[in-house]
């Protein structure tokens, strides 16, 4: 099967109108096609410098325009980091998430960071960040430390993004990609259902995921978790819009899977609310990487036993330290053979 980056708003719009039992059926065979079905990539999230952002994702519980009761924290010791990497090994996990409630890292904080990878590494476990923006010459010291993934999502249609953050565009998203993805660096990119958002937003959203140069490695698809004192989260609890339905978020997964077909696709935040149903039709419909864990990075995650119980009645295993997916194998990019 041909790895697409052509495709157009109008296909994936008809992806989202198809029956659910055709679209389901198309999604579960490209996951078949391309990944182990059974197999679930298990992540963990760590927050080593919380609250304080002065960007305004309307979402996010760690700006500073929020009144969500976050408290602002230095960027944490290094060693710290490590004892939480290493418990995150013992409990399975392939990959250590670190996330930053920055605008973009000052050069000062790079020495930290860098011996963060280092050590995070060593320990045998793939490393991801996701730091905000990224300069050229940053992106090239966090791949000279090795890190593997690089986590910047792209979060909704560009027409919606304007009305979730005000401060920062569309294009410098895009741009930081752009700095990941010629730095060597794995691309981790996604973004979140729930908003408010129409769905010919969340058309747009995967169309521009799926037209990016080469696929993100790994696709986040969040479900909000709205948090109270953020703008999106207080006007989700005034306005019956409400929370997503359940059927278009598999949806979302669906064609996630569908038009980006070597990506892992993470079923992000908000899994803590949502039945074991709908996570078992996420994970049908090529949703194959979650985090672990009862927090994500202030929200609460659905939990250790939670998940093992799940797992063990949907007959979900761990996929088990594979070897990440370069980008410069070209996997998301381009035709199979590209990839080979
Ligand atoms: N500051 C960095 C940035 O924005 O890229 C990194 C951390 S930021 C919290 C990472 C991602 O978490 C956001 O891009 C967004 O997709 C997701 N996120 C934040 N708050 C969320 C919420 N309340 N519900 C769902 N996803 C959320
Ligand atoms: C992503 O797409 N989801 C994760 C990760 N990337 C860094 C973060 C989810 C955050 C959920 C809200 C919170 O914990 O504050
Ligand atoms: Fe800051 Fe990231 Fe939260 Fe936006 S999503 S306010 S950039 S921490």
């Amino acid at each position: 099967m041909e790895i697409r980056t052509d495709w157009t708003r109008e296909e994936i719009a008809t992806l989202f109108d198809m029956p659910f039992g055709d679209l389901m059926a198309q999604s579960m065979a490209v996951h078949r096609e391309h990944h182990k079905p059974n197999e679930v990539q298990l992540c963990t999230l760590l927050s080593i410098k919380t609250g304080g952002c002065p960007e305004d994702c309307g979402y996010c519980s760690q700006s500073v325009h929020a009144d969500s009761g976050v408290a602002a924290t230095k960027l944490m010791d290094v060693r710290q980091v490590l004892q939480s990497a290493a418990q995150a090994k013992d409990n399975g996990s392939q990959r250590f998430c670190m996330g930053a409630a920055w605008r973009n890292p000052k050069d000062r904080d790079m020495p930290a960071i860098v011996e963060i990878v280092k050590g995070v590494r060593e320990m045998g476990m793939e490393t991801c960040m996701t730091l905000g923006m990224l300069s050229p010459k940053q992106a090239d010291m966090l791949a000279e430390a090795g890190l593997d993934y690089y986590n910047h999502n792209i979060d909704s249609s560009p027409e919606y993004y304007e009305r979730a953050i005000s401060t920062r565009k569309m294009s410098d998203r895009l741009e930081t990609l752009d700095h990941v993805r010629n730095s060597g660096i794995n691309v981790c990119s996604g973004g979140i259902v729930g908003m408010g958002e129409t769905r010919e937003d969340r058309v747009g959203f995967i169309h521009t995921l799926a037209t990016l140069p080469a696929h993100p490695e790994s696709v986040p698809v969040n479900a909000l978790v709205p948090v109270k004192g953020t703008v999106l989260g207080d006007m989700l609890a005034d306005t019956p819009i409400a929370k997503i339905d359940d059927i278009e978020f598999v949806r979302t997964v669906a064609a996630a899977r569908i038009t980006m077909p070597m990506s892992m696709v993470r079923l992000s935040a908000g899994r803590e609310s949502m039945s074991e149903a709908t996570q078992a039709l996420c994970f049908m419909a090529g949703a194959n990487s979650i985090f672990t864990g009862d927090k994500l990075l202030t929200a609460p995650n659905a939990g250790d036993d939670s998940d093992a119980a799940l797992f063990d009645r949907l007959g979900l295993t761990a996929l088990q330290g594979e070897e990440p997916l370069r980008a410069e194998k070209g996997a998301c990019k381009g035709t199979l053979e590209a990839a080979e």
